[in-house]
């Protein structure tokens, strides 16, 4: 008799949740910390995605009023999705510290709940601009080790660790469907929510960015505040020469859907300094080292002109940097004009 096999597209044995569990049980040592974590965030980006996807029909869309610490208005849906984070997490009791982009110090884990080994830090709803136009948006997370001595609370210094000693790091693009991105370092692993379950199935197994794309991304809107490098850059991409096609360019304005797209099919995306702002927008904490670990895990490159940006060495929670990412070939060119005297 054949043997019994459920009916169906779901496979229980590729969800997100059975899916860490069998990293876990990977990897000797391991106490379960790390998975509990992993399933408060998946519990959070659950969440945020209920609520994202109801909010024109729930009416939280627009603005609070508040200024946030990069000086630009919070969306509520920001809001909402910083402080599902931040529950979800310190409820579990596996983190020491946290640390979002909306929030100007670090988050201690309150008094009455235990704490854990792991730092998490966030940005809750990247790309927070395209709420009100329904486009993509999205979640970054990213998980270090306290580096601090002892139990307990951890610290600011717990938070300000470089990205080559992260410990995990995804994010969940909340488009025309919902998908969990993430990696341990040993390659990249995409899920899809099937919202009629409430899990995360594996739908993209090991992706691997391709060493070259022809696409890059970018906000050409700032051209003439770059410096000359970049400007010949961009002028080079898009110009169709023997041996080498014209690029097309892609810009959502959103981190998480434009770097979701330069990881499956991939090309470059760069944010760089300008002018009045040499540092350029995107936070090294939230944005750049979580987005840095994923890329080179599935084999691509990631900079701030001058060095990997997993080897910079935060000083500042909020700090920013420029940023270029994606296809180790296309970022070794951008690279090559920027360093060009
Ligand atoms: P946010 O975290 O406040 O949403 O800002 C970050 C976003 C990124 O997702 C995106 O790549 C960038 O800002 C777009 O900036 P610009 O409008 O200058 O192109
Ligand atoms: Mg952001």
């Amino acid at each position: 008799m054949a043997s019994w096999r459920p009916a169906g597209p779901v496979q229980p044995g590729s969800s997100l949740a059975r899916h860490v569990l069998d990293m876990q049980r990977a990897s000797p040592g391991a106490s379960g910390n790390f998975t509990g974590l992993f399933q408060q965030i998946a519990l959070a980006v659950k969440i945020i995605h209920s609520r994202v996807h109801r909010a024109g029909l729930a009416g939280v869309l627009g603005l609070t009023g508040e200024t946030n610490v990069q000086g630009e208005m919070v969306a509520k849906l920001d809001q909402f999705s910083n402080d599902t984070l931040v529950k979800c997490a310190e409820s579990g009791g596996h983190v020491c510290v946290m640390a979002s982009e909306e929030v100007e110090e670090v988050i201690p884990v309150p008094l009455e709940e235990p704490a854990g080994k792991y730092v998490l830090m966030f940005d809750p709803l990247d790309g927070s601009g395209n709420i009100d136009v329904n486009a993509s948006i999205g979640t970054i997370f990213s998980i270090y080790k306290r580096r601090t001595p002892g139990e307990g609370r951890g610290t600011l210094e717990d938070c300000l660790q470089p990205g080559r000693d992260l410990v995990a790091s995804g994010y969940a693009i909340y488009g025309s469907s919902t998908m969990f991105v993430y990696t341990t370092g040993n390659g990249v692993y995409g899920f899809t929510f099937d919202p009629s379950v409430g899990e995360f199935f594996l739908s993209h197994d090991n992706i691997r960015i391709p060493k070259r794309g022809s696409i890059y991304s970018i906000n050409e809107g700032h051209y003439h505040s770059w410096v000359p490098g970049m400007r010949r850059w961009a002028d080079w991409i898009k110009k169709p020469e023997e041996g080498k096609k014209a690029y097309g360019h892609r810009y959502i304005g959103a981190m998480v859907a434009d770097l979701h797209r330069t990881l499956l099919r991939g090309g470059v995306f760069c944010y760089p300094g300008s002018e009045d702002k040499p540092e350029g927008k995107l936070r090294l904490l939230y944005e750049a080292a979580p987005f840095a670990f994923l890329v080179e895990a599935a084999g691509g490159a990631a900079s701030d002109g001058s060095q990997r940006i997993l080897d910079v060495e935060p000083e500042v929670l909020h700090q920013r940097t420029p940023l270029f990412i994606g296809s180790s070939e296309d970022v070794s060119d951008v690279l090559g004009f920027l360093q060009e005297t």
